[in-house]
């Protein structure tokens, strides 16, 4: 008899609507819903369980055989990548808002939005675990024990891939390959000096944006002028990224670029980047579904205790 899959390609996918296969705390999933709540579009949210892999279970795979997130799907037509995915938006949704910078526009928003879009988000994200004197105060999802837990299922990351390499031969060579360039990645990480370089390369292009939000003045609500475009989309989610790292003290509070502060206090408190982010539900139960047991034992352990204490003080 053969074992049933762990995940099952879901029902959602037999008419023609928009499905969009993302996950709550991805980078460029949330770039994408941004995009169609800024346009208005009316789609299905299917959460994929990236904490058990379910980006390399074989129905995902045969979706998007690089196992990666954003993936869009109409019917039969399917859209992987965050870039492929706004750009379909902009394209097959002429009369919702536009977001796309008109060439028109300044050289060096354009070059701007180029430079963002090349940097390097989950190698930034691992690389803050793995050297966290470059950070201060992370928050949630990733306080100090979820750190642990993703940092550990990164580190075998790459055997996991072989074992869905031989396991799904069709994507055998997309499978080995990814994890020939984990490793690839992982070495260079280890060396918290070349993580200190991609932070000063980081720290330029956030000083390029700073000195676009002086020349645009205190009223205009978006970097690019009274409308929102994909440029916004990406600055903001990699701030809000940074931030929730605890990089935000290193590149912007305290007065080190403080347009870009401004700006993204107020974008952050807007309703449709609002709708982008995970509810407060959903944190406390990956904060607590990714807590290691012996951290929970010593919750267990000081919750305990501290109502002994408690009721000895009150009966006192
Ligand atoms: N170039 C892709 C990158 C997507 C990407 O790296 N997604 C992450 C989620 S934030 C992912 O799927 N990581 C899993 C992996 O690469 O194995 C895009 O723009 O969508």
């Amino acid at each position: 008899m053969v074992d049933e899959p762990k995940f099952k390609r879901p029902e959602v996918v037999n008419d023609d609507s928009l499905v969009l296969y993302c996950n709550q705390y991805s980078y460029y999933c949330q770039k994408v819903l941004w995009a169609l709540h800024e346009k208005d579009i009316k789609f299905t949210k299917y959460e994929i369980d990236v904490a058990n892999d379910e980006h390399f279970s074989e129905w995902f795979l045969e979706l998007n055989p690089r196992g990666e997130l954003p993936v869009l799907q109409k019917g039969l037509l399917i859209v992987p990548g965050s870039t492929r995915i706004l750009d379909y938006l902009e394209e097959n949704y002429p009369n919702n808002k536009p977001l796309k910078l008109r060439w028109c526009e300044n050289v060096k928003l354009q070059n701007l939005k180029n430079s963002l879009d090349k940097l390097p988000i989950g190698v930034i994200t691992m690389g803050s675990f793995l050297h966290p004197r470059t950070v201060v105060a992370p928050k949630s999802p990733f306080v100090q024990p979820v750190r642990y837990t993703i940092l550990e299922r990164d580190e075998s990351v790459s055997n996991r891939l072989r074992g869905y390499a031989k396991a799904f031969p069709a994507f055998s060579e997309v499978l080995q390959k990814k994890a020939e360039f984990h490793d690839r990645k992982r070495q260079m990480l280890a060396s918290e000096q070349y993580f200190l370089q991609l932070l000063d390369v980081l720290d330029q292009v956030l000083a390029d944006a700073e000195a676009e939000l002086t020349k645009s003045g205190d009223d205009k609500i978006w970097i690019a002028g009274a409308d929102i475009s994909l440029l916004d989309i990406s600055l903001v989610c990699l701030l809000y990224r940074l931030y929730v790292l605890g990089l935000e003290d290193r590149f912007w509070t305290v007065g080190k670029k403080p347009q870009l502060e401004k700006y993204f206090n107020r974008i952050m408190a807007s309703e449709n980047f609002q709708h982008t982010l995970p509810t407060k539900t959903s944190l406390l139960k990956t904060i607590w579904l990714n807590t290691p047991s012996t951290y929970k034992a010593g919750i267990a352990a000081f919750s305990f205790s501290s109502m002994i204490i408690g009721s000895t003080l009150l009966k006192r």
